[in-house]
């Protein structure tokens, strides 16, 4: 798996234009060793998330220091081939706007997501509200390739755009107390079609809601993500603000988040609350423990094949990121803290 770490601070702020942002993206390809990538790079007219780069009067507030690159490490060495982003803006598990793959980008489209309002609350020092701009402004920005491996066994390679999640949760302080995250969707069934009927939606309870513990909260990997293929967020992948934690099944990866909630015990979440023998509250990517209803040995990686012609990979422990993370569950028995 190759992680790459970028940040806005490299471009001349409000300089940069259409043009600068193509040829950056360019480099951190080839850098990633992703030969021949010109057919994967979004064409300069189509950098819609960087627009108010070249808009905003006032520069950008530089990072006080440079942001040290993190230790990933290649999950093999010749790397994923990133999935075609036709198929990550279609190919999609987002419940509330229907429970087959194409529903997300048939429906999601009568979704509002500007204004929009983002808060952090409950054990913080201090409360923060974040609006549709500063999801975009207030972080340093940076493109992240992962791979998202879903609890279905399939799995794909997405470049996003986004920022820590430990750079939120720093800003609005974590208090001494605080031991668990809980992050929830908007609840809008008027925008939300699965919302409002379990025909479309399913049988889970909504608001969608997803928890981690804070040390998981504060690792490095954990992200919050605005954009993929250096655009903003298509609707039916969570915009404007969604999460990814690359080394859990794809359900934790929580889309279109309004709240984010510091707590003192573990929130309940979403699939463990519907089906708690099927989906734990660790749900840490794990080739031993089989879902009961079927193996979780290999996925389905998706390519640029067809759909019924893909690769099939073997998983691996923590979806490959146990370097940066299998130090956080070095006490706990994993089968049963699934
Ligand atoms: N609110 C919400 N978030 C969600 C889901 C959902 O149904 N509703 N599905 C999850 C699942 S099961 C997966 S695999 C990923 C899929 O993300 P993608 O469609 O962007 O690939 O989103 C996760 N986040
Ligand atoms: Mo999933």
């Amino acid at each position: 798996m190759k992680i790459i770490k970028s940040n806005r601070s490299q471009f001349k702020d409000h300089q940069i234009t259409d043009e600068d942002i193509f040829n950056n993206k360019r480099d951190f390809l080839k850098k990633m060793g992703f030969v021949g990538a010109g057919s994967l790079i979004t064409s300069p007219s189509h950098a819609g998330l960087f627009d108010w780069l070249k808009s905003d009067d006032t520069p950008p507030k530089k990072d006080p220091e440079p942001p040290k690159p993190l230790n990933f490490k290649a999950l093999d060495k010749s790397g994923f081939e990133l999935t075609p982003e036709q198929k990550v803006t279609h190919y999609n598990n987002f419940y509330e706007f229907g429970t087959s793959k194409q529903d997300p980008s048939e429906h999601a489209h009568n979704l509002t997501t500007n204004p929009w309002e983002l808060t952090i609350s409950g054990l913080v020092e201090q409360k923060i509200t974040l609006n549709y701009e500063d999801l975009f402004k207030r972080f340093a920005l940076e493109e992240r390739v992962y791979r998202l491996r879903c609890v279905e066994a399939w799995s794909m390679v997405i470049p996003w755009v986004g920022f820590s999640l430990a750079d939120l949760l720093k800003q609005a302080g974590v208090s001494s107390g605080a031991k668990y995250v809980s992050f929830k969707t908007l609840h809008r069934p008027s925008e939300m079609r699965g919302q409002s009927s379990r025909l479309i939606g399913g049988s889970i309870p909504y608001p969608y809601t997803e928890g981690l513990r804070i040390d998981e909260a504060m690792n490095p990997l954990a992200f919050l993500a605005v954009g993929l293929y250096g655009k903003s967020l298509p609707n039916q992948n969570g915009a404007p603000i969604r999460l990814v934690v690359p080394w859990k099944y794809g359900f934790k990866s929580i889309k279109s988040i309004t709240e984010i909630k510091l707590s003192k015990i573990m929130p309940k979440t979403t699939w463990n609350l519907s089906a708690p023998n099927e989906y734990g509250f660790y749900a840490n990517v794990n080739p031993d423990v089989d879902h009961p209803r079927w193996s979780q040995a290999s996925e389905r990686l998706i390519t640029s094949g067809g759909l019924f012609d893909q690769q099939r990979i073997k998983t691996l422990p923590f979806n490959g990121y146990a370097e940066q993370v299998a130090h956080l569950y070095k006490d706990m028995d994993l089968r049963r803290h699934f």
